[in-house]
């Protein structure tokens, strides 16, 4: 019996003593000391009363445990879903209901926040691997008998935030998983020769997928840093061959003197999506290192759909070519339009998803029946068939590779009594790319922006704060009645 995903990324490292994973604390873990790591794991998940397809919740930090439970939910059969440590317990209470798991795993810290929201089992898992999963996986046997799953069943569930203000569970089998995973390692030229510097968080499809995915399916060697911190992937770049960040990683880097061509002689690779890109940061870096960034494009829905080429012209402002197996189209109502023309990037493959999670009509809207899906994106293919991303249909801030919809927020301001109405809209920021910005219209003048900040902000993870609130006497709107973001964003950058 086979596991799609399991048998192509970790069954196969079970006899492997290369080294795996590197933490912070300069210890390293072998490939079958990891699977033997993650088939505890499976132990405790099963033995916790997780059947094949029952959803694991995992709100935890980044540590080695939490790696491996993503391996031991796919050997149980289970559909990880990990959430970021930032979101509060109001965000928390959303995704819990909608996705119904049948166990949660978080930070000892909230464990007690996360029971009040209903009665679903709670493990906790802490840093230093201290907590209960931790605890009762270390009596565990280090064997277990891999459950069967094909290449249709659900491996994961991530939740991506919605124009509607909802989040919607993006339903991603093995298939998807694995086929974007061979394709990248593929195009990308990853082998057990790689040393990967890990600084992403492992809650989104770029540090858990493209780079985790990778990294097993290649039997690469991962320094696993619990947080991104420039100085420590400065010191860890002269022993690794590879990079995988968002734009903000980057300008980050480029802000420390000690980044040179010689600090880094030994990189093969820098990849950078999430988010553009910015041409600047890509011409500053080859200036420095004498490396061109390969920037790639992609969605939770979707995985990755484009990449610049690893041999060949990598040109900045551009996210490459569609993948192998991977079809874009740029369409105009759904038909394609020329070549050089903008229109919405679809996308259809093996790395599309499944639908959302309890949500057919919003599945219905984005996934056409011909399996293509409208990712929300503003494209231009040239004649080669090179892709550029121009802007975004959706309503979508990115603050540092983190997705932030500013309707979520219009509707907690909204809520605060005295508010007539609100706009969020992003403005440029040197560091994130993007920050988030609220215009108010007062129907109560005693109102204040702080007083506003105060009721809004504890529902809402602290990346998603608008940075900066703005009274105004009314929002500015076209002849249709629609508020025009891009007013507001010229008078308040
Ligand atoms: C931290 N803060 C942020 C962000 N990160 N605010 C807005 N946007 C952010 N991304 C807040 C902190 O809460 C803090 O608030 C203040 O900014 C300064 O924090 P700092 O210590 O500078 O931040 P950091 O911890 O160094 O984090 C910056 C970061 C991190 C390393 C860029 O945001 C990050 O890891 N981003 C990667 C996100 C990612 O993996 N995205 C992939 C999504 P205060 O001090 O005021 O309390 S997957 C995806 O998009 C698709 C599929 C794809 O194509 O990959
Ligand atoms: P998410 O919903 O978190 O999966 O974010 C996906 C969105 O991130 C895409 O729809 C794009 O708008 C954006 N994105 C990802 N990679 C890039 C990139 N290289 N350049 C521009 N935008 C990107």
């Amino acid at each position: 019996m086979t596991n799609t995903l399991f048998d192509a990324l970790f069954a196969r490292h079970a006899q492997n003593d290369a080294p795996f994973l590197t933490l912070d604390d300069g210890s390293t873990l072998s490939y079958a000391g990891f699977i033997r790591r993650v088939a505890q794991l499976a132990n405790v998940i099963a033995s916790a009363g997780v059947s094949p397809g029952d959803r694991i919740v995992v709100q935890a930090p980044k540590l080695l445990d939490t790696i491996a439970l993503y391996g031991a939910a796919v050997q149980a059969g289970a559909v990880y879903l990990p959430l970021n440590t930032a979101y509060t317990q109001n965000e928390l209470t959303y995704f819990i209901e909608d996705a119904s798991p049948a166990l949660i795993v978080c930070d000892a810290r909230s464990e007690a926040e996360i029971r009040m929201i209903g009665d679903t089992p709670v493990l906790t898992l802490s840093a230093n691997e201290s907590g209960t999963l931790s605890q009762a996986a270390d009596g565990q046997s280090e064997q277990f008998e891999t459950v069967p799953r094909g290449t249709e069943d659900l491996a994961a569930l991530l939740y991506t935030s919605g124009t509607t203000g909802r989040s919607k569970g993006a339903m991603l089998s093995h298939k998807n998983l694995l086929s974007n995973a061979q394709s990248l390692t593929e195009l990308w030229q990853i082998t057990d020769q790689d040393r990967l510097i890990h600084a992403l968080p492992i809650f989104h499809t770029h540090g858990l997928f493209v780079a985790m995915n990778t990294a097993l399916l290649a039997g690469a060697q991962v320094r696993f840093m619990s947080a991104f911190d420039a100085g420590a992937i400065i010191e860890e770049l002269p022993r690794s061959t590879l990079l995988m960040g968002v734009p903000t990683f980057y300008t980050r880097l480029l802000a420390d003197p000690r980044l040179t061509k010689d600090l880094t002689a030994n990189m093969r690779l820098f990849v950078s999506g999430s988010a553009p890109l910015l041409a600047e940061t890509h011409v500053a870096f080859e200036a420095r290192t004498g490396r061109r960034i390969l920037e790639r494009y992609g969605m939770t829905e979707t995985n990755m759909i484009t990449s610049n080429p690893y041999d060949g012209g990598r040109v900045a402002g551009t996210v490459g070519f569609a993948l192998p197996g991977t079809e874009v189209l740029i369409t105009d109502n759904g038909a394609p339009v020329a070549d050089g023309e903008i229109g919405m990037i679809e996308t259809r493959g093996d790395n599309v998803f499944q639908g959302y999670w309890n949500m057919p009509e919003k599945t219905a809207e984005e996934l056409r029946e011909n399996g293509f899906f409208i990712t929300g994106d503003l494209g231009v293919k040239d004649t080669e068939g090179r892709v550029s991303i121009v802007g975004r249909e959706k309503d979508l801030i990115i603050a540092g590779g983190y997705n932030i919809y500013p309707k979520e927020l219009e509707d907690v301001i909204n809520d605060v009594d005295g508010v007539l109405e609100s706009a969020v809209f992003g403005v440029p920021h040197p560091d994130f790319g993007e920050s988030v910005l609220a215009a108010v219209v007062l129907e109560d003048p005693e109102l204040t922006v702080e007083g506003i900040a105060e009721i809004v902000e504890p529902h809402l993870a602290r990346f998603k704060h608008p940075r900066r609130y703005i009274v105004l006497d009314a929002l500015p709107r076209n002849t249709m009645g629609k508020v025009q973001k891009n007013v507001l964003r010229a008078e308040h950058v």
